[in-house]
Formats: C-alpha cells, sequence, structure tokens
C-alpha cells in the first residue's frame, strides 16, 4: 500500500463524501436555476467550489457535534444533516422552513442537527461557537463546537478573542476557516499581514494545519485530527483550508475584479469533478454507482424546491412570535 493510499479515509466513507458534494452541488445548481431563471426570488451567496471542505466536516462530525456556520452555509448546512426540504424552504422563506421562513437564508438554524446557527456578521459566529464549546465542555457531553468561517473574518476583533479565550480554556472547538481567497471584493493577501491564516495559530499556542481544501480526503484527515484533539480536552486547533468561491461573494457577481487566469484556474480546480475521477479511478466507486448517486441526489433536491415553492410565506404578524421566550415568572 502506497503512502497515500494508506493515510486515505475508508471507501464508505470516501464514497459519503462523494454523495455529501453531489446533493449538496445539485442543490447549489437548483438555487442558481430558479434565481436566473426568476423562478423564485432570496438572497444566495453560492458555496460553489467549496464543497470538499463541507464533505469532509460532515464526515469527521458526530451528528451531536454543534456547528456555527455563515450566510455562505449551504454546504455547511447539508452536510451537518439539516433535513433537505425543510432547509431549502427556509432559504425561500416558506413557513415550512427550519426556521419558518423568518430567517432565510442567512439565518440557518437548526438544533436538532447540531447547526446552532448561521451568522450574516462576519466573524460574529466564532465567539458564539466557543460559547457551545465551553458548555459542551462544562456539560461534560463529548460534544466538539467547529467554527465555520471565511479569510475574512479572521480580521476580526472576534476572531483574536474568541480563539485566545478557547485557546486559554483548551476548549473542545475547531477554528474552521474557508479560505476563498476573497472578503467580498478584497484579495485575502490585501487584507492580511501574514502569509497565510494559519500562521496566526502560533499567537495562540494552538496548532494550526493548511491543507487543500478542493480535496475531501484532505480536508477529512486534518478535522477529524483536530476534532479528536478536542474531544480529548487538549483544546482548540485552527484549520484553514484553501479554496475558491466560483461564483464570487454573492449570486449576480460578475467577478471583474478577480484575474482571467486565476478563475480559469479556479474552475480546473472543482472539487466534484476532481474527487469523482479520483474515486473511480480509485476503484471506489464504479461509474453505475455513481450515476446512481447524482441520479439521487437531483430526485431529492427536485422533491424538496417543489414541496418548498408549493408552500406558504409567513404573515407579517408572524414577525412578533418567537422573538422572546415564555415568562419565567422569576422577574414577575
Ligand atoms: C462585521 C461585518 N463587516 C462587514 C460585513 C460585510 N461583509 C459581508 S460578507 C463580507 C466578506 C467576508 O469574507 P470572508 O470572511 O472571507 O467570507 P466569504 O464571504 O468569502 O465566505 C463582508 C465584508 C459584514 N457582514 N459584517
Ligand atoms: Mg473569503
Amino acid at each position: 500500500m502506497s503512502e497515500r493510499e494508506a493515510s486515505l479515509p475508508p471507501a464508505h466513507v470516501r464514497r459519503r463524501m462523494y454523495e455529501l458534494m453531489t446533493l449538496i452541488r445539485s442543490c447549489d445548481e437548483r438555487v442558481r436555476r430558479g434565481l436566473s431563471s426568476g423562478e423564485f426570488a432570496c438572497t444566495y451567496w453560492p458555496a460553489t467550489g467549496q464543497e470538499a471542505i463541507a464533505a469532509g466536516l460532515g464526515a469527521a462530525l458526530r451528528a451531536d457535534d454543534l456547528l456555527v456556520t455563515t450566510y455562505r452555509g449551504l454546504h455547511d448546512q447539508v452536510a451537518k444533516g439539516v433535513p433537505l426540504g425543510p432547509l431549502v424552504a427556509e432559504l425561500l422563506t416558506r413557513t415550512t422552513g427550519v426556521n419558518k421562513g423568518k430567517g432565510g437564508a442567512m439565518h440557518i438554524a437548526h438544533p436538532p442537527s447540531g447547526l446552532v446557527l448561521s451568522t450574516g456578521i462576519v466573524g460574529s459566529g466564532i465567539p458564539i461557537a466557543v460559547g457551545v464549546g465551553l458548555a459542551a465542555q462544562l456539560r461534560g457531553s463529548g460534544q466538539v463546537a467547529v467554527a465555520s468561517f471565511g479569510d475574512g473574518a479572521t480580521g476580526t476583533g472576534s476572531f483574536h478573542e474568541a480563539i485566545n479565550l478557547a485557546a486559554l480554556w483548551r476548549l473542545p472547538v475547531v477554528f474552521l476557516c474557508q479560505n476563498n481567497g476573497y472578503a467580498e471584493m478584497t484579495a485575502t493577501a490585501h487584507a492580511q499581514p501574514v502569509a497565510a491564516v494559519v500562521d496566526r495559530a502560533a499567537g495562540y499556542g494552538i496548532p494550526g494545519e493548511r491543507v487543500d481544501g478542493n480535496d475531501p480526503d484532505t480536508v477529512h484527515g486534518a478535522l477529524a485530527r483536530a476534532v479528536e484533539r478536542a474531544r480529548s480536552g487538549a483544546g482548540p486547533t485552527l484549520l484553514e483550508c484553501t479554496t475558491f468561491r466560483l461564483w464570487g461573494h454573492y449570486f449576480g457577481d460578475a467577478m471583474t475584479y478577480v484575474p482571467a487566469e486565476q478563475l480559469e484556474a479556479a474552475r480546473l480546480a472543482e472539487p466534484v469533478a476532481r474527487y469523482r475521477a479520483r474515486l473511480l479511478q480509485d476503484g471506489v466507486l464504479e461509474e453505475a454507482v455513481a450515476i446512481e448517486i447524482e441520479r439521487q441526489a437531483l430526485e431529492e433536491v427536485g422533491a424538496a424546491f417543489a414541496a418548498a415553492l408549493a408552500a406558504d410565506r409567513p404573515e407579517p404578524e408572524e414577525a412578533f412570535v418567537d422573538v422572546y421566550g415564555e415568562r419565567s415568572g422569576v422577574m414577575a
């Protein structure tokens, strides 16, 4: 067995990761088709091109582990196991959505799947994941909390405060930076004084690892190590996965600020086709099995969108429901 083969995840994990990547990509393509044809309208920040990171995450975490992600979160949400129908319904702001259609694409939460929340304020989810990790440590539940965020978020104060505290208290947290090269229209190199996000880890005395975020096998390996370390009580890890947002910051972004050669190279390195080819080459998938996985993904996505589009939107009065909890009587 070669060194590469020995370090690969088992075949069933690799197949699972391909299933997740296919489901995420099918869902993303359906959203983009609906938006460009005018079939529906919603806000959307495509994670197209970042599927390998989510697949590694979905395969490395336990079902009861906890995740905080961002507005660019469809891939993470699918991978964490948020049911597709209610997830899509939330994206399309329908009453059948995970948050009754009141959160929309930017604020998707589904605690039963361990998806604590998705945030729209850059960097704001990171300290929340640290709080969730602290709660897990206090409960002794053995759960790990993952903060998933972009390269741009590493310039915020909340990133530094959160990572400092998590390192100090050895909290069971994994800091997962999906470095897609840009924060809105600003290239990473224009916004950070260090060569790589992972260089920041040394400042907090924690391990850091930088991997090819378009390779699910490598992402899975690095995440498994970080999750194991967190679960064992040894504290957090900063993991930087390099990747690219293939459709820009928001849906409709013409990406005029991205050099043509960079975009071309990123398209050639896109993870879904690359992984499919590799699994076929390694004998983990047969062509017919791959086609069946892709057919099932299309069917599942088709059903989720058909159900969501047939559902109602919340009434205006709903805005006042679920805002505060019931009075406990303590302050009465
Ligand atoms: C605190 C804050 N500042 C600015 C913004 C505007 N904004 C929205 S997304 C974004 C870029 C964030 O980039 P990155 O963290 O790399 O994530 P990506 O969008 O690339 O996934 C910015 C600056 C915001 N939402 N919140
Ligand atoms: Mg970014």
